[in-house]
């Protein structure tokens, strides 16, 4: 249902019958939380959050359009995530009806400012739903609706940061091997090596032509979150640890502990639709018990 969230910002909150939730904020088209049947909170919003338009809240899931990080001209990871989305009553029915009970559709188009800076129509429509076993799906249809006949071009990603609770502890599985553009280097290129990811400092790297599905193991909780994907070829890894959580006005000290950043995205090859042309970009999270023993 819709009501009022922090400092009165307009915020949804979905419900499914068997008790997992999630919450959306029409800032940003921000899912700020996702909670699964025991009540657990599954993703990490920092307790130093701003809920201040036009700062971007820290946590969640970020939607990083019409640009990722700062690869473009536009300020960081572009302005969806900074403005006020609107719910859309009538979006044009989803071919793959999805079988979820629990859901909402934003939709965000351009402002007379937004063509200041990027100069191209769009609509933008984000569907957010839980399905019966509690899974958060995100679904975005971006459409050129460009009258000047233009095309444009993009890059995208669901910044998504999970709750862990050690995140000395945690592994992430399905990214061995693949090759990486390092943000802490240049964003030059390496291989990363067999074995899964474990993490013992600052990392911000974004894996090329990964997997449909990446796990992501906290070995305190005995807990996996499994993200699937569709559309989205790359995937970022990020864990600000310690020195740049402490540079960030809006992230505990110690919050750096209990997060890993791992981001659906398309970076590496910019997405061009024509005019009349969409795009679809999906991620499902899931959050299942897991066997995981540390150094397994
Ligand atoms: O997703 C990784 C990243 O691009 C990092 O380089 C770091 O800047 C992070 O995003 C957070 O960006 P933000 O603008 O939300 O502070």
């Amino acid at each position: 249902e819709l009501c009022k969230g922090i400092n009165g910002l307009d915020k949804i909150v979905l419900r499914e019958v068997r008790g997992s939730s999630a919450e959306v904020y029409l800032y940003g088209g921000h899912v700020t939380s996702w909670k699964n049947d025991h009540g657990e909170e599954l993703l990490f919003l920092s307790s130093k959050a701003i809920f201040k338009p036009p700062k971007a809240i820290r946590g969640g899931i970020p939607i990083c359009f019409p640009q990722f990080s700062n690869h473009g001209s536009l300020e960081q990871h572009g302005f969806a995530r900074n403005r006020i989305w609107s719910i859309d009553n009538d979006p044009p029915p989803f071919p793959t009806s999805t079988s979820a009970k629990a859901f909402v559709d934003l939709i965000l188009k351009p402002t007379e400012e937004d063509l200041k800076i990027w100069p191209h129509s769009f609509e933008f429509r984000l569907r957010i739903s839980l399905s019966p076993a509690g899974d958060l799906m995100l679904t975005s249809r971006i459409r050129n609706t460009n009258a000047d006949g233009k095309p444009f071009t993009f890059t995208f990603a669901y910044h998504t940061y999970f709750s862990v609770s050690d995140i000395s502890e945690v592994r992430v599985e399905g990214l061995e091997t693949l090759d990486y553009l390092d943000n802490l280097q240049n964003k030059e290129r390496f291989t990363e090596q067999g074995d899964a990811i474990t993490f013992e400092a600052e990392v911000d790297k974004i894996y090329l032509g990964t997997p449909t599905k990446i796990a992501i193991l906290d070995h305190e909780k005995k807990r996996t979150f499994v993200l699937r994907k569709d559309g989205l070829p790359d995937a970022v890894v990020w864990n600000p640890w310690e020195k740049k959580a402490k540079a960030m006005a809006d992230f505990g000290d110690e919050e750096y502990k209990h997060m890993l950043c791992v981001e659906a995205a398309a970076v590496e090859k910019p997405i061009t639709l024509k005019p009349g042309e969409e795009w679809r970009g999906r991620q499902e999270l899931s959050a299942v018990p897991s066997s995981y023993c540390s150094g397994q």
